[in-house]
């Protein structure tokens, strides 16, 4: 149990460590692409990959960067790929938003907002008809649940019992639109799934321990009954939509909100937690620290000191004309 817990407080401090290092770097201009960062959603990446299996596939979002980290992608590749760079795990052709690694079954992550739900679903029938056992976890924000794809690839899911687990985030804003301005009061997606017989719960808990003990828990049941399962996670994000700042100032998000989730850090959380159970001492959180202040340093020494892909392979793996 106590690895398992110190695996997350790594998890999440290694994704809020490379994130703060992106934003703090962004203004070099050397990274080019847009960036989503997913500071203060850290939990849910970290509890939800490491309560499934390695060879499980996972899809992600524009937000990705957590979830590719989580499921043990490359360090290096990944900002390599925010660099543009041949080192990539993408070649430097997809930048942030398009991170994928085969050999971590991080099967890809799309710009499109509800893209990668059906590509998810389709993972998850290949996992049936290869009986492999494997399951296909698809992380999507609470937008894309608006989207027609959404109720779809739900549907198809549920008709054919696919081995899938939905993994909502709901960070209760879509860009600077808040949910009131974009759904119903009453609006339930529970209801939603329950009505098409998709088991469903929504969590709202911010300890990474209980996020993982909730998500093996869910990730078994898909596995043994071949069935999918919906978690919806209620969350938070820091900064700005896109990009490296705080956009507070816009005022779209009331500051008392803003205090009420910053409060509830999760990695302030869960650090209390583990020193007042005697977990870690402080000592082993500096250590923890400074490991991965290391390995994000030498990532980003990569990355810059890598190559631009060739430009006469920019027309390999493109499969339409
Ligand atoms: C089909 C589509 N519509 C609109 C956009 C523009 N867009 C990019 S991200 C985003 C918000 C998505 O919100 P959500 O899915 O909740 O994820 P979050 O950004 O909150 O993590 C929007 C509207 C897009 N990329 N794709």
């Amino acid at each position: 149990m106590k690895n398992i817990q110190k695996n997350l407080l790594e998890k999440i401090k290694l994704i809020r460590m490379v994130e703060e290092e992106i934003s703090n770097k962004y203004f070099e201009n050397k990274m080019r692409c847009p960036t989503h960062l997913s500071i203060g959603q850290e939990a849910i990446s970290a509890g939800v990959c490491l309560a499934i299996n390695n060879n499980d596939y996972v899809v992600s979002t524009h937000r990705s960067h957590g979830h590719y980290l989580a499921k043990g992608g490359n360090i290096k590749k990944m900002i390599a790929e925010i660099y543009g760079k041949e080192t990539g795990c993408s070649n430097g052709y997809g930048g942030s938003m398009h991170l994928i690694d085969k050999n971590v079954n991080f099967m890809g992550s799309t710009a499109i907002v509800g893209n990668s739900i059906p590509v998810g679903v389709g993972l998850g029938v290949a996992a049936k008809l290869k009986k492999n056992k494997k399951i296909s976890t698809i992380f999507f924000g609470e937008a894309a649940t608006e989207q027609g794809v959404f109720y779809e690839s739900l549907n198809f899911a549920a008709l054919k019992n696919l081995p899938i687990l939905f993994i909502c985030e709901n960070n209760l804003y879509s860009v600077y639109s808040s949910l009131n301005e974009r759904q119903p009061k009453k609006r339930s997606l529970k209801n939603i799934s329950s009505s098409m017989g998709v088991e469903s719960i929504k969590v709202d808990e911010i300890n990474v321990h209980e996020i993982y003990k909730i998500t093996k828990k869910y990730a078994a049941k898909v596995r043994r009954t071949n069935k999918p399962v919906l978690i919806e996670f209620m969350t938070y994000r820091y900064r700005e939509h896109c990009g490296p700042n705080n956009d507070d100032n816009l005022r779209y998000r009331k500051r008392s909100e803003i205090n009420k989730w910053r409060n509830k850090d999760p990695i302030k959380v869960f650090e209390k937690f583990l020193l007042k159970n005697k977990i870690v001492t402080k000592e082993e959180i500096l250590n923890i620290e400074k490991k991965i202040y290391s390995n994000v340093k030498s990532a980003f020494k990569y990355a810059e000191k890598s190559m631009f892909p060739s430009p006469r392979n920019a027309f390999k793996n493109i499969f339409a004309d």
